[in-house]
């Protein structure tokens, strides 16, 4: 966009001179600036929405963005608007932009970018900056910090831009450096004497660069491909195991085919279900532990060897010898863990295609002693759960309210579940059945708090589909503010918050007999559905799993901004969910 005048221009002024100047032969050169072209870069590369926190120097880059057609949606908090961005970027192979204002606001969006990282989430932290002269004497300018050094180990790639003939080629490295390879998080620091640099429009526009092919293809070598089919082929008890990275490639047909294919039955990590549906007879979830135990073959397709399958060893692995494959885009996470007899390196779609072509028309299922063992125990599991899920007691319990949410998901297959907590992130994982790819969005790689509403905006936003946010009451507090602004954009999320008057457990006391209550125990009884009325959405208070069905049901049909308030049995949950085993130990007794 060319501006006539001044920057100072409102948006509004802008836009108006900007069309009467096209029809004044006699106006001089025509100019553009910082802040025109920051937006016009990144419209150019098709990336139309903006998640941030308005403040200097960054305001006018919001209402300019607007004015020119792109999405701002502000928040209350820049490390929600980070999640958001990540998120976005998770959802749709773009990289998300987050875009807050110096230090403080910067700090507050860091979170999220070391996040968006550790996840690989493709994501832009934008962040205004105060004066190079003044901050690196260290002269105490407003809002003063080195950004820059402090953002680099925290994200993958990390850009200054200093002046406005280099905003088109800093944001085309900012996108390629997010998408390319291995996803992550980009830093890109605009100093605010940037923004209202000019230039003429004509070579501004010239200077803008549209990123080709950003996130190549990365072809995997023929031989690491029959290598890995051979390991496969020798298998006698073999496990497919997807993680978040299958679920980001998009290449959702091809795996689905290279799974029934190759007979395998396969596990998918939490954000990987839904790649294919749940019910899928090939599915391992309800075997989990003697799927990890007794497998032989175990192929990792964008999933990592981390804490979250206990690094590949230990009892979780049991003794059976084992052999890794592993399909990923990073060659250096190959070996991270345990020996990968067979690396495959390429991104996974094209991996996917290699090993589906190398199977051939003769493939070999696995043997039936195998699936079939599996199978058993999926059905002993399932039909010990079944009756747990129908329980009406009251207070509800973890598996009756979430018996009934099941039941609403699969009715809605393509609405978006964001899910947070600990009893209320493990015990969702495991009931809830997902049935279509990237509909299930958590707390990730770090099992970090506070990712909740910030993903519920961009699911809805980027997808257009409602979504159900089910957050543990403390969870749910990282980020409650951000109902607000879910009601102000009047988007599709019905929250529900899993009331147990506190962090793992309600019924925790002070030792002591002091005033203060135990560290772990919230307010008893609060009423969060209240502080959703508060901001005009619909608030519903709900004891039994009836009331709460129809609140969600209700919720998920209209469309309208909802939090549920559901009431859980404060002495239902157990430490740290699942993970209770990662606590240490002390060698006093617990008095
Ligand atoms: P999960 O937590 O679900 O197990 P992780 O986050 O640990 O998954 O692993 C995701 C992996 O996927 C990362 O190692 C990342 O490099 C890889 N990855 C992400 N996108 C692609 C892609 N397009 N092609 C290949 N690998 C990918
Ligand atoms: N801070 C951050 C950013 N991330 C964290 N994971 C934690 C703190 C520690 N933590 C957990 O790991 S789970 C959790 C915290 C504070 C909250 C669990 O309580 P909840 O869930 O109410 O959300 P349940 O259902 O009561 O277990
Ligand atoms: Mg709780």
């Amino acid at each position: 966009m060319a501006i006539a005048t001044t920057a100072k221009d409102s948006p509004q002024d802008a836009a108006h001179t900007s069309l009467a100047s096209h029809n004044d032969e006699t106006s001089a050169a025509e100019l553009t600036d910082g802040f025109h072209l920051v937006i016009d870069a990144l419209k150019l590369n098709d990336i139309n929405t903006i998640y941030g926190v308005p403040g200097i120097p960054v305001t006018d880059l919001g209402r300019f963005a607007q004015a020119a057609g792109m999405r701002v949606i502000s928040f209350r908090h820049e490390q929600h608007a980070g999640y958001a961005a990540s998120v976005a970027g998770y959802l749709t192979q773009k990289p998300g932009v987050c875009l807050t204002v110096s230090a403080p606001g910067f700090l507050n969006g860091l979170t999220a970018l070391a996040n968006a990282t550790t996840n690989c989430f493709p994501m832009i932290l934008i962040s205004g900056s105060s004066e190079r002269e003044i901050v690196d004497l260290q002269q105490g300018d407003y809002e003063e910090m080195d950004q820059l050094a402090i953002a680099k180990p925290l994200c993958k790639a990390a850009y200054r831009i200093l002046h406005a003939e280099d905003i088109g080629i800093g944001i085309a490295r900012a996108i390629r450096a997010a998408v390319s390879g291995r996803p992550g998080g980009v830093y890109l620091d605009l100093p605010a004497q940037l923004l209202g640099q000019t230039m003429s429009a004509l070579e501004g526009e010239k200077s803008l660069v549209k990123v080709i092919d950003p996130a190549p293809r990365q072809i995997p070598a023929p031989e690491s491909v029959s290598r890995a089919l051979d390991v496969l082929k020798g298998a006698k008890r073999p496990l497919i195991i997807l993680g978040k990275g299958a679920a980001y490639a998009q290449a959702d047909e091809d795996i689905r085919v290279l799974i029934e294919k190759s007979g395998v039955p396969y596990l998918p990590m939490s954000m990987a279900k839904g790649l294919l549906p749940d019910t899928h007879p090939q599915s391992a979830g309800a075997a989990r532990s003697l799927a990890l135990k007794d497998s032989d073959v175990v192929m990792l397709i964008g999933a990592r060897l981390n804490w979250l399958l206990s690094h590949g060893k230990g009892k979780t692995w049991g003794t059976a010898p084992k052999q890794f494959i592993q399909v990923d885009i990073e060659p250096k996470e190959m070996d991270s863990n345990v020996e990968i007899v067979a690396p495959v390196v390429g991104d996974i779609a094209s991996c996917v295609c290699a090993l589906l072509d190398g199977m051939g028309d003769d493939w070999a299922s696995p043997p039936a002693e195998w699936t079939d063992a599996i199978s058993a125990k999926k059905e002993t599991n399932l039909a010990r759960m079944a009756p747990k899920l129908m329980n009406n007691n009251v207070p509800m319990d973890f598996h009756g309210a979430l018996g009934v949410l099941r039941t609403i998901v699969k009715e809605r297959p393509d609405a978006i579940l964001v899910n947070e907590g600990a009893n209320t992130l493990d015990f969702a994982r495991s009931i809830i059945d997902m049935y279509q790819p990237r509909k299930r969005v958590d707390v990730g790689t770090w099992g970090v708090m506070g990712i909740g509403m910030g993903s519920a905006i961009a699911a809805a936003i980027e997808t257009g589909k409602p979504v159900l946010a089910i957050e543990g009451d403390s969870a749910f507090g990282f980020s409650g503010m951000e109902i607000e602004t879910i009601c102000r954009y009047a988007l599709p999320v019905c929250v529900v918050v899993f009331n147990n008057n506190g962090i793992y457990r309600g019924t925790d006391v002070n030792p002591t007999g002091g005033a203060d209550v135990a560290p772990t125990v919230f307010v008893k009884d609060a009423r969060y559905d209240k502080m959703m009325e508060a901001f005009g959405g619909v608030g519903v208070y709900a004891t039994t799993p009836d009331e709460l069905s129809r609140a969600v049901n209700e919720a998920m049909d209209s469309g309208k901004p909802t939090l549920v308030n559901a009431v859980i049995d404060e002495a239902a949950g157990t430490e740290s969910g699942r993970i209770g085993n990662l606590n240490p130990q002390s060698v006093v007794a617990k008095k």
